[in-house]
């Protein structure tokens, strides 16, 4: 079985978020998805609007999706990488290169990102609503 593994928050879910999924699914058999945790957004600089167990609920109804593990740390991909028996990690390309060092451990592929859709957009769009 190839297992693929992409990570990110996931809040307030579009179809740039589905386009990533779909396409990193296409890279094997299981897609697990390491959630960032609010906690560790916080490290991101990041609040999400929905909570970590609410992003998860959502995440698992999704059909390219096979599992949901948190995402806790920066430096916790090389151990899920071997404990999961990960094949391909995948991310969009505003992570290009950013992740390369993972290469000696599993395949890294960067996909495009999906223009035109962020929840950053969506939070300032409702803004003005
Ligand atoms: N994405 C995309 N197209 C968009 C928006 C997002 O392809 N229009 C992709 C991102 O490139 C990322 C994934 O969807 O691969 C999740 O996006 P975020 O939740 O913004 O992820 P991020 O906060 O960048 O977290 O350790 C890695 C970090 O946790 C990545």
């Amino acid at each position: 079985m190839k297992k693929v593994i992409t990570y990110g928050t996931f809040d307030l879910l579009h179809w740039g978020h589905i386009n990533l999924l779909k396409r990193a699914k296409e890279h094997g058999d299981y897609l697990i998805v390491a959630l960032s945790t609010d906690e560790f957004n916080q490290l991101k600089h990041k609040e999400a609007f929905h909570s970590y167990e609410n992003r998860k609920k959502i995440l698992e109804a999704i059909k390219y999706v096979d599992e949901v593990i948190p995402e806790e740390t920066w430096d916790q991909k090389i151990e899920d990488i071997k404990n999961y028996n990960i094949h391909t990690f995948v991310m969009g390309d505003d992570w290009e290169n950013e992740f390369d060092f993972l290469e000696e451990h599993c395949n890294v592929v960067y996909l495009s990102r999906t223009v035109g859709i962020s929840t950053t957009e969506i939070k300032e769009s409702l803004k003005n609503y």
